[in-house]
């Protein structure tokens, strides 16, 4: 088992600053949606990094980019892979770090001549986010032949425009096929985006898996009216259904317990004035739990109260689904390994799930997946200010390169 191996962390700091300026925006952050302009710069620098790497470069169907050092032996290779769309507020690792981290693995077996014995590929996988597009995880999903690559360039975003149109602007529609043969394993870096190492003072997480996630778009369609002339008792308010149902998805976590989240992240009221009723709400709602039956149990829960809440104020309801993932377990042995290389290294570790969605979850049913935490500066992420201490940036990056030689022989 390797742990000699360090990586550079002046020239991972770099790509960090380099990458996290295309498309920054005030406070430190980064706004690079999937398929815009800024997503496109933000690929082209990070192909332009893999080509001087002198890796062989493969673009698939949904812009999945795949980037492959050879092996001695042909074959199913190791794959280390993330992410570089990013939330709209987003911050300048989630995703990011993984990908740039992947590529200083290749830069120091390069520096050091190493020849593995199976390949290790870098990917970057299209709208891993899905906060333009949904579903989120979109690329791997597809990559990995969990979800139809015809139907998913058909998706309308929610400023109207297809995935594939989309794809063509950015000039991403790339020749590989999808879906593709999975790798003999899958590693993802990641910032935790969570409180849990922080709190617990642990420098690294062996991640167990991730919890089950699914979004929900629900319109309720009432009557524009005059919000002075219109007594109490004749309103059809859809602004105030999307208000009770904000309310609702807060109790219902409380309802459900255990690890449940809920969240209304995105209302859309029409006409949105200050003296018309609303005739139109349309807004997400993201239900989160590491077990399957109690997040079924939530996602009925809440469609009754939808339902309920529409008939009671007289609105048409109409809702469709944005996102449904199943929790995943990731591969024992792996869990493990990330456990024994990052206390050869010296650090402190703890094993925990991820209440984010990552790539690695397309990949988990398929080769056995791991995932490398670092912690995330008071749990925050999904916003400008979130950020990883350089040391924690060097030791997660440490456990990569060791664990990725390892595997990769
Ligand atoms: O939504 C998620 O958990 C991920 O950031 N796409
Ligand atoms: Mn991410
Ligand atoms: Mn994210």
């Amino acid at each position: 088992m390797r742990h000699d191996l360090r990586i550079n962390l002046e020239r991972l700091s770099a790509k960090l600053d380099a990458l996290g300026d295309i498309g920054a925006i005030e406070g430190g952050g980064v706004s690079r949606l999937a398929f815009t302009e800024a997503d496109r710069a933000g690929r082209d620098q990070v192909v332009e990094w893999m080509r001087m790497l002198g890796l062989s470069i493969e673009i698939d169907a949904i812009g999945n980019v795949v980037a492959t050092r050879a092996g001695r032996s042909a074959g199913p290779g190791i794959m280390i892979g993330s992410h570089i769309d990013t939330v709209r507020t987003g911050g300048r690792y989630d995703g990011n770090l993984g990908v740039l981290a992947g590529l200083e693995v290749v830069e120091r077996l390069n520096e050091e001549g190493i020849e593995t014995d199976r390949s290790l590929a870098v990917a970057f996988f299209s709208n891993e986010e899905g906060a333009r597009f949904a579903p989120d995880m979109m690329g791997s999903m597809v990559h990995q032949g969990h979800f139809g690559l015809e139907e998913m360039l058909q998706t309308v975003g929610i400023d109207g425009e297809t995935v594939g149109a989309a794809l063509d602007s950015i000039g991403y529609r790339g020749a590989a096929p999808c879906p593709a043969p999975s790798p003999a394993a899958y590693l993802e870096l990641h910032i935790e985006q969570g409180p849990v190492l922080e709190n617990e003072g642990i420098t690294i997480g062996a991640v167990t898996g991730v919890q089950g996630i699914s979004w929900t778009e629900l319109t309720f369609t009432g009557q524009s009216n005059h919000a002075g002339t219109t007594p109490m008792r004749l309103r059809r308010d859809a602004g105030f259904a999307a208000g009770r149902m904000t309310a609702y998805v807060r109790q219902l976590t409380e309802t459900i317990g255990g690890t449940q989240v809920g969240t209304v992240g995105s209302v859309n009221l029409e006409p949105n004035l200050v003296n018309v009723i609303a005739r139109k709400a349309t807004m997400t709602v993201d239900l989160r739990n590491t077990s399957e039956d109690d997040l079924q149990r939530a996602e009925g829960e809440m469609l009754d109260f939808a339902h309920r809440l529409a008939k009671d104020e007289h609105l048409e309801l109409t809702h469709r689904r944005l996102a449904r993932f199943k929790p995943v377990e990731f591969d024992p042995g792996l869990i493990d390994a990330v456990a024994v290389h990052a206390r050869a290294l010296g650090y402190s570790v703890t094993a925990l799930p991820s209440g984010a969605g990552h790539d690695a979850q397309a990949f988990a049913p398929n080769c056995p997946t791991g995932m490398i935490f670092v912690p995330s500066a008071g749990g925050i992420s999904h916003n400008v200010a979130e950020h990883t201490e350089i040391a924690d940036i060097e030791a997660g990056a440490n456990v990569l390169l060791n664990l990725a030689a390892d595997l990769a022989g």
